[in-house]
């Protein structure tokens, strides 16, 4: 879940807005609504596919009622491998920020009635690390209602402040030290109704950058359990729903480190490793594509936590653990195991399969539980897996093949954006 506070004057920002769509909805889009219907939508980044004989790199959303249209790589341009949501002009329609390993700068895609439209703003970023991996989080850093959005490289980090529709307010290098972002985070961990920033440097140090109506003040560092190595990824999220951001971080080995936000900033509470919660053999094994996805699954108001380990499970094929919140955040007991070993998922496991190498939550009935979409990037699938209310069941799964959807290529590793 991303955060995007400090909504609520929506109508006198929307109104005051130079050029402002006459339709100007009085609040913004949750992220990830692109067609503005109140239902989730799913954004799947394929950089290795193409649709027909078009370019390399695919963006495909499959829309909350059924619907599949696909945004192809323009040309000059690069495949998207990373995306944020958030509703940079403020028109009631969530919009799409993409960037890619050779691209010079992001790309927005703004939405519409329609869906993602064929509107777009370019954001130069001039001296991005060539080759470093774009990482990108949206949040509003100033709190004047307006999101922005940071984009790192290696050890480039650009703000755009007040995204909006064609050029942002600013386009300035990150303030004072910056880390050479793994993965950044955008979220009020601090509660002060401004996002703040989080950044983890390859070394396994970390900063927190507070937001403020001038910008990021000064860092805090966060004292830290595991410190020897980067996150693989990290996932924000209310766990304890005390109204303060918490992060959750995926480390290399055997551990998924949980940190609650305060007003000071972040402290650890829990670390979670595979024999703690009943699946001896380091079921959250290190793998390159382990991922996270934060949502609240069983609508009791704490967000609750997906761990997409596509070195686990049985054959090493994969396994997907749900750990839910309970008063203190998240627990490690009653956790859900998913696997291809589970005669409902019909599949087989193999090595190869990487079940769990993505993982999505998306609410695509609007306002209910919302659904687990798993990828196995080996198997060239998606799952998704459906929400009784409390929980996820194996049963019945839907399952995705890119040639459903029209695309074609050697081979799958698709990218999820998931901003539950
Ligand atoms: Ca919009
Ligand atoms: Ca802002
Ligand atoms: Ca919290
Ligand atoms: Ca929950």
């Amino acid at each position: 879940m991303r955060h995007i506070s400090a909504l609520l004057t929506g109508v006198l920002l929307a109104a005051a807005l130079p050029g402002a769509a006459a339709s100007a909805a009085a609040r913004p889009a949750k992220p990830g609504d692109f067609d503005g219907d109140g239902r989730g939508d799913l954004v799947v980044l394929s950089p290795s596919l193409r649709k027909g004989k078009g370019p390399l790199g695919v963006v495909t959303v499959r829309y909350g009622d059924g619907k599949v249209r696909h945004l192809s790589t323009r040309k000059g341009t690069t495949p998207a491998e990373t995306s944020v949501s958030a509703d940079f002009d403020r028109d009631g329609y969530a919009d799409l920020a993409t960037t890619g390993k050779a691209a010079r700068g992001v790309t927005v895609v703004y939405g519409s009635a329609k869906g993602l439209s064929g509107r777009r703003a370019h954001l130069p970023v001039p001296h991005a690390t060539p080759g470093a991996a774009r990482l990108l989080a949206a949040g509003d850093f100033d709190g004047n209602g307006r999101p922005d959005l940071v984009a790192t490289a290696g050890a480039d980090t650009r703000v755009f402040l007040d995204v909006r529709r064609g050029a942002p307010r600013a386009n300035t290098e990150f303030p004072g030290e910056s880390a050479c972002a793994v993965t950044p985070v955008a979220a009020d961990v601090t509660g002060d109704g401004f996002d703040d920033l989080y950044l983890a440097d390859r070394d396994g140090d970390d900063l927190l950058f507070r937001g403020g109506r001038r910008g990021f003040g000064t860092p805090v560092r966060t004292p830290q359990y595991v410190t020897w190595t980067a996150p693989v990824t990290a996932a924000t999220g209310d766990f304890d729903n005390d109204g303060h951001a918490d992060i959750a971080l995926q480390y290399g080995g055997d551990t998924v480190e949980i940190r609650h936000g305060h007003s000071g900033g972040l402290h650890t509470v829990r670390h979670v490793t595979g024999e703690e919660i009943g699946f001896p053999g380091k079921p959250l094994t290190a793998h390159p594509e382990s991922s996270l996805a934060v949502g609240d699954v069983d609508r009791d108001g704490r967000d609750d936590l997906v761990l997409g380990q596509p070195g686990g499970g049985p054959q090493a094929s994969g396994r997907v653990v749900v750990l839910y919140s309970a008063e203190n955040g998240i627990r490690i007991k009653d956790p859900q195991a998913f696997h291809q070993g589970q005669a409902a998922l019909h599949a087989t496991p193999r090595g190869t399969d990487r079940f769990g190498s993505a993982v999505a939550l998306v609410d695509f009935s609007g306002g209910r539980s919302p659904e687990l979409v798993v990828a196995a990037a080996g198997e060239q699938r998606l799952y998704v897996l459906r929400n009784t209310g409390k929980r996820f069941t194996s049963a019945e799964p839907g399952k995705i093949i890119p040639a459903a959807w029209g695309l074609s290529g050697a081979s799958w590793a698709p990218i999820m954006d998931s901003p539950a």
